[in-house]
């Protein structure tokens, strides 16, 4: 099962990642209000996001947020995922709290309600009323915010703000339905069917709440696995039989950063490297030859089929603990939370 600890610190003490999720949220405030957009005439709106975040985000019961990491630890070795990996998937924990918090300062205005996390609903507050649905922007806004500054270097950035706004509008439909169904006024209860109400259910709740935790966790690790493989195609565009690939290789006339010469330069000598300085990336069959010959020297098929080894072996591990069981965990681990809650 996951390990929602990490040792740190010298001194052996641990901390688990619902304290470092909690500790994040002041941090990720002053980025959002101090450090993202610093010209001087936003102070107040600046000021007023602060006061949004901090009534609205916090406080709930971040199962969702914390499902992230939780499931990103299901999925990777623990060894191989870095500190900043663990930093980026509790950044976008909180994402999905902001989201949850823009959903529903809204929701409480549209469902006329008077509590929240048992507090008044922010709308509710003095002098805030109907100024609360620029509020609710401001939380969605905030997330595309912190995404951007987290994640944007990241290879799976595109496929996590599709994620969030895939997401966003499928409870956006579900809510649709849900007020549809509830006209005030109207009381018809042939409305009320099942289809109805499973309807509502997925899309007002499900997709937020279950999918986009773990979609989101799968994307932030599935991206290393994607470079364990990237790999191959080097090794056979030096390698390969054209008959078989279909394509003749260009990686060393078009100077390349492949894994082949990578490899190779963590295995060659001065003198070595000095002759590749002089044919890599030259595109003269001469000088093609030269770097092939260099490559033999190094046995580079061999450590290839090693590296080719190791990785297979390591999909073949990841494959055999997680394929059957990875939704099955990732759900109940998530379904451990939610039985027997009592808010
Ligand atoms: C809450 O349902 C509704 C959502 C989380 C979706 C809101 C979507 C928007 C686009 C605003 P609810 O009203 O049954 O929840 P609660 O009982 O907590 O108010
Ligand atoms: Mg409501
Ligand atoms: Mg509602
Ligand atoms: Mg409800």
């Amino acid at each position: 099962m996951s390990d929602s600890k990490c040792r740190n610190g010298a001194h052996g003490s641990t901390t688990t990642d619902a304290e470092l999720f909690d500790r994040q949220f002041e941090e990720l405030v002053s980025e959002l209000t101090e450090q993202d957009l610093t010209d001087p005439v936003l102070a107040d709106a600046l000021g007023r996001l602060r006061e949004v975040l901090r009534y609205n985000a916090p406080g709930g019961k971040r199962n969702r947020g914390l499902s992230v990491i939780g499931s990103l630890r299901e999925l990777v070795t623990p060894s191989e995922l870095s500190p900043d990996a663990v930093r980026r998937a509790l950044v976008v924990g909180w994402c999905i709290e902001l989201l949850q918090a823009f959903f529903l300062v809204a929701d409480d205005i549209m469902d006329a309600s008077v509590t929240r996390r048992g507090q008044p609903c922010w709308y509710k507050k003095e002098g805030i009323g109907l100024d609360a649905i620029n509020d609710a922007f401001l939380l969605e806004g905030a997330i595309y915010r912190l995404l951007r500054r987290c994640c944007r270097n990241q290879p799976y950035y595109t496929n996590l703000l599709e994620l969030f706004t895939e997401t966003s509008f499928q409870t956006e439909l579900g809510q649709a339905l849900d007020l549809m169904t509830a006209p005030p006024n109207q009381i018809d209860l042939n409305r009320f069917t099942e289809e109805r109400y499973k309807a509502i259910v997925k899309y007002k709740t499900a997709f937020y709440s279950f999918y986009l935790p773990v979609a989101a966790a799968m994307y932030m690790g599935l991206f290393d696995l994607k470079n364990i493989l990237c790999f191959q195609d080097d090794y056979l565009d030096c390698y390969g039989d054209p008959a078989v690939t279909g394509k003749i290789g260009t990686d060393i006339q078009d100077n390349k950063c492949s894994w082949l010469v990578v490899t190779a330069l963590g295995l060659m000598t001065s003198v070595q490297r000095e002759e590749l300085q002089s044919c890599y990336g030259r595109n003269d069959e001469d000088s093609v030859a030269r770097v092939k010959a260099l490559y033999n020297t190094l046995e580079m098929p061999s450590h290839y089929r090693q590296h080719e080894e190791e990785s297979y072996q390591r999909l073949v591990q990841l494959i055999e603990r997680h394929a059957q069981n990875l939704p099955h965990a990732v759900f109940l681990n998530f379904a451990k939370k939610i039985y027997k809650r009592n808010k």
